[in-house]
């Protein structure tokens, strides 16, 4: 398998993330996607990162597909839960913590346009996204080990992902006053190797 991604992606993170969990190897292709330079839209016409090529040649795109693919491939840890019902849970979870991620990335965006071009109520939309939804991750993940059930979920890689990238790119945004029980999680969660082996470099 190739994995074509950036260091800093929290999505590609996620997917670095479950290979590591599994025990699967892939060769990682270094292609960040906004250098003018990039090969990503010849692997995803959308031209965002993570897509992966297969061993059969197959290309996939997002993180969840990938991560649904990997699942497939068997491995040492599972990442979804056996039950369906279970399974929906751990994917919405997943969903809720890409939702706050794509809006972090909305305002990191938006804060690399010109001053006068930025658009106050559109950072202030995204804002409630993160609000909201670290709001939800907060009770949830209050007096549980792990997001759902007894060991690590696909909610629990989406959310670790997108919380360390928040730090990563928006440091000022402080969300461990309010969330005391989602920074006892990214510190158990950054205690594993995939964590520790995963972290953003710029
Ligand atoms: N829903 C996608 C999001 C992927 C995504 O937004 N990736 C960013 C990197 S952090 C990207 O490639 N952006 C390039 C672009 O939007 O053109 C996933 O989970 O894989």
């Amino acid at each position: 398998m190739k994995l074509i991604g950036s260091y800093t992606s929290p999505y590609v993170r996620k997917v670095r993330i479950a290979l590591i969990e599994k025990g699967l190897e892939a060769e990682f292709i270094n292609d960040p996607p906004w250098e003018l330079s990039t090969h990503v839209p010849d692997f995803n016409p959308l031209g965002k990162v993570p897509a992966l090529v297969t061993d059969a040649g197959d290309v996939l795109f997002d993180s969840n597909i990938l991560l649904e693919y990997l699942e497939l491939q068997g491995g040492a840890v599972p990442l979804f839960p056996a039950d369906k019902r279970d399974a929906l849970v751990v994917r919405q979870l997943a969903t809720l913590a890409d939702g706050v991620c794509d809006a972090g990335v909305a305002i990191v965006l938006e804060g690399r346009r010109p001053a006068d071009k930025q658009v106050p109520d559109w950072i202030a939309r995204q804002q409630g996204k993160i609000e909201r939804g670290l709001t939800a991750l907060e009770r949830q993940a209050t007096g549980r080990e792990f997001l759902f059930g007894n060991s690590l979920t696909a909610a629990d890689v989406a959310t670790g992902c997108m919380l360390l990238w928040l730090d990563f790119r928006l440091p000022t945004f402080d969300w461990r006053s309010k969330h005391p029980a989602l920074v006892a999680l990214t510190t158990r969660l950054s205690a594993r190797d995939s964590f520790s082996q995963t972290i953003p470099k710029a």
